[in-house]
């Protein structure tokens, strides 16, 4: 046996020799270039917390392979990175260590750098863009100049969410958890009153809610879809004894007639003026009990349900019913209008109201299928199937037409009109805190709110500041930045002393991508009208309902100011899974179960690691890493390296052989491209490790040196440059193809060679499948049936019986009937 003179593969010889080179060479550069087709393939950039983890690993990886596959596939592609790196861990730092947030943020950046590099990705570095730089934060402060000119921001004093421990407001998207803690740091979540900068994103709920044109992952737009949350239903006015109106907000203007009390939330103005002498005591009582509590808690269907009788009465418009006013804290003051009609018949949580508080339950619809319903002895609400009853003039009327009809006759009398609910609140964006784009704004003791003026952008964030967690923003500590001169009448003025939400840098850093020095404007146009929109959008889909629908919301908004075009900044979404640590469990410093990227690249290569990551897993659902899997990928890229450089004679390899593993090649070629195509990553490692496979046995057998094994490693090494970009470039480079392998195009799939030229037939009797023969693609009928009773299996079930029929369904199957 000949001793293989192949020096060994060592990927840490390969890897940043490669990775510098491609770097020098500027092999990723990605500038608009009309004569080719564009692709805009985008990651999710990270947050510069310190580290890599192998979750950005698993984020970014597969990205960069679809990236690179476009890119040999004739596209022009663009795939930058960026850091997201304003935020409240740089101050906690800052707080916690005495280092600079500025400081520590931007070391994060150097060795995260170095860390992303390590991946070799086809990341354009020119294109970096950092959210602290002044120059881009200049622009995130332009983009609120221009949303506060036109209407789009407002301030406005309000409860916010509150968090004590990171002291500051939170966004609704921020609180998280039935006991509604604080996303970051867990601490329960309280409320405050301040006054708070907004953005009008519920002027877009209609626009969010519609997906045209969009391939994004269900799951994402069923979380954004509830998230709006649009009812319809219909505005109503009772009037109070008094004669104060009480509107009312209700799905449900078909069982109008079937209200017997109204509720109240405990915050309703209303509630002090209808309180009854008597009832005053418990009902403030009772009132300052339920605003201590959360929404959550307080809509929990599971919860007993706790109210107190008001005293007061409503007059029901639409039957001069007169009906008690009741305060519960299932009622929520900021949805609809704070206060509901009852109709317990109808509605469960009216109905375990009403029972508990001996009110009365009348019935209004009738269910088809059930024997009269009697509101004294029912036991549960019904549902809206059946026929009107009990209901005025729609008495006789399908539950169903009922809806319609009731808007109409509230509408023509004038005591109501069809209207629509949204979940969705504007997006609050004040931030008490130091580390992000401050809002630029002054407030002037003559003029009021003046918007700094565009010329004297960035509003540059002081670095002298001290930290002490106030709860208000150390700006305001801050005497010389802080107070100032107004531009308008050069009166004094005060800067606004918030920052803004970090989600507002990240909804436009697409857009910074496409000219980073650009200094007169956000972007370069001319960028923008070659490469947007983002074709690709990769990322974790915990971001559905925040990063994503703010992006989505600030493209609409910039549209309707004339900034950018289209009515979508992101074509495709896709979201990887997790990847969990090998117990099974999510990955935490506590659990002592984190993979870190950097030891297993140290280990295996970054090659390995990059496609264990895309063999091990289904992309999209990710699962628990195995540390014995990886070394599988080793062995096979260990494999591949030898059998394509190992020296060797050809031998004499038939044209049979030939043909057939031209086959396996382009049969294999064809699946991957597809694989590509869908986001199938471990099906592309697993087919290039089977023809790795076949290609071993056939260089066993002589195929080394023939022209069949020349196109088999020519395509080899181009299908597998996406997934292992140094190897790959390293073996051909050691074959002597010019460099570089990234810049060759994809193999073209010869259909002519993926034909089989056998089929299998199933053989059936009396229909059930007995057995299978393998038979030429062309075989005759007669030769077929023959075959098919020429089978022993066939024999055994006939057993002796003659045929009476044989069917024979061309390249599928012979049915014997007996
Ligand atoms: C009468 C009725 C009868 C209702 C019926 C439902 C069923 P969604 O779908 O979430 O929009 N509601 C209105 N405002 C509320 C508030 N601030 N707090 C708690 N509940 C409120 O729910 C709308 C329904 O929830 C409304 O329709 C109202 O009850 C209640 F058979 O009105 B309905
Ligand atoms: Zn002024």
């Amino acid at each position: 046996m000949p001793v293989s003179t192949t020096p060994r593969y060592i990927p840490a010889k390969i890897e940043p020799k490669w990775q510098k080179k491609w770097e020098v060479d500027g092999l990723y550069h990605a500038d608009i270039d009309p004569s080719k087709p564009k692709y805009y393939a985008m990651t999710m950039l990270p947050y510069p917390s310190g580290n890599l983890h192998i979750g950005h690993w698993y984020a970014m990886t597969p990205s960069d392979a679809r990236a690179r596959f476009l890119r040999m596939h004739g596209y022009n592609v663009m795939f930058p990175m960026g850091f997201d790196a304003f935020g409240l861990p740089a101050e906690n730092a800052a707080i916690q260590r005495n280092i600079h947030p500025k400081q520590w943020t931007y070391d994060n950046i150097d060795h995260m750098r170095e860390q992303m590099r390590s991946m070799g990705n086809m990341f354009d570095w020119r294109r970096e863009m950092i959210s602290a730089d002044p120059q881009y934060y200049r622009w995130t402060q332009w983009f609120f100049s221009q949303f506060l000119k036109n209407g789009l921001a407002y301030r406005q004093k309000s409860l916010v969410d509150w968090c004590p421990h990171c002291n500051t407001t939170l966004a609704r998207e921020q609180v998280v958890g039935d006991d509604r803690h604080c996303e970051r740091c867990h601490t329960p979540v309280i409320k405050k009153e301040l006054e708070q900068w907004f953005f009008r994103i519920t002027n877009y709920a209609d626009e969010l809610l519609d997906f045209t044109g969009l391939d994004w992952p269900e799951p994402v737009k069923t979380l954004q879809t509830n998230w709006i949350g649009r009812s319809e239903g219909a505005a109503v006015i009772f009037k109070t004894e008094q004669g104060d109106p009480m509107e009312i907000f209700t799905t449900r203007p078909d069982t109008l007639w079937g209200a017997t009390f109204m509720v109240l939330a405990p915050e309703h103005p209303l509630v002090k003026k209808i309180t009854s002498a008597g009832q005053k005591d418990q009902v403030e009582t009772y009132v300052a009990e339920a605003i201590r509590q959360t929404d959550i808690q307080r809509e929990a269907t599971d919860k007993e349900k706790t109210g107190v009788f008001t005293g007061g009465y409503a007059i029901n418009p639409v039957n001069g019913e007169r009906i008690p006013i009741w305060v519960a804290d299932y009622v929520l003051m900021n949805y609809g209008t704070g206060a509901i009609m009852a109709v317990p018949a109808h509605d469960q949580r009216d109905f375990e109201f009403a029972r508990k508080f001996g009110l009365e339950v009348k019935v209004v619809i009738q269910p088809d299928d059930m024997p009269a319903l009697d509101g004294v002895t029912m036991t549960e609400s019904v549902p809206a199937r059946g026929t009107m009853v009990n209901s005025g003039p729609l008495n006789g009327t399908p539950a169903d037409e009922a809806f319609n009809q009731a808007i109409n006759f509230v509408e023509e009398r004038g005591f109501g009109k069809k209207s629509v609910n949204y979940r969705l609140r504007d997006w609050l964006i004040s931030r008490q805190r130091y580390w992000g784009a401050p809002i630029p704004v002054l407030y002037c003791e003559k003029c009021g709110t003046v918007p700094v003026p565009d010329e004297d952008l960035p509003v540059l964030l002081p670095d002298d500041v001290e930290w002490k967690p106030t709860g208000e923003s150390p700006l305001k500590l801050h005497p010389t930045w802080r107070f100032t001169t107004c531009p308008q009448c050069g009166g004094k003025a005060e800067r606004e002393t918030d920052t803004m939400d970090t989600f507002m840098c990240s909804s436009w850093y697409h857009l910074r991508y496409l000219s980073l020095h650009e200094e007169q404007a956000p972007f370069d146009q001319k960028e923008y009208d070659y490469w947007m929109p983002v074709d690709t959008y990769t990322g974790g889909i915990e971001h559905a309902t925040m990063h994503l629908m703010y992006t989505r919301f600030f493209h609409k908004a910039c549209r309707d100011l004339g900034i950018v075009k289209g009515a979508e900044p992101m074509l495709q979404l896709r979201n990887q899974g997790q990847i969990l640590g090998p117990d099974g469990q999510r990955m935490s410093k506590s659990r002592g179960n984190v993979v870190d990227p950097d030891e297993q690249v140290r280990l295996y290569g970054a090659d390995t690691v990059r496609a264990f990551l895309m063999f091990g897993f289904r992309w999209a659902e990710g699962g628990p890493w195995d540390p014995g899997n990886i070394t599988g990928v080793q062995r096979w890229l260990n494999r591949i390296w030898n059998l394509f450089l190992d020296a060797g004679k050809p031998g004499n390899y038939s044209a049979e052989k030939s043909k057939v593993l031209r086959r396996k090649l382009h049969q294999t070629l064809q699946a991957i491209t597809r694989d590509y195509e869908q986001f199938e990553f471990n099906t592309i490692v697993s087919g290039l490790m089977e023809l790795a496979n076949s290609l071993q046995d056939a260089r066993m057998d002589g195929a080394y040196g023939t022209p069949v094994w020349q196109e088999a490693t020519n395509i080899y090494l181009r299908m597998l440059a996406p997934v292992c970009p140094h190897i790959a470039e390293e073996l051909w480079e050691r074959l002597r193809m010019p460099y570089s392998i990234h810049t060759q195009s994809w193999p073209a799939v010869d259909e002519q060679a993926t034909a089989e030229d056998e089929i299998t037939l199933v053989i059936q009797v009396n229909g059930k499948l007995r057995d299978k023969i393998i038979v030429p693609v062309d075989i005759s009928e007669t030769k077929a049936k023959e075959l098919a009773l020429a089978s022993e299996t066939v024999h055994k079930f006939l057993d002796g019986a003659k045929p009476r029929k044989v069917i024979y369904v061309p390249g599928r199957l012979v049915n014997i009937v007996k």
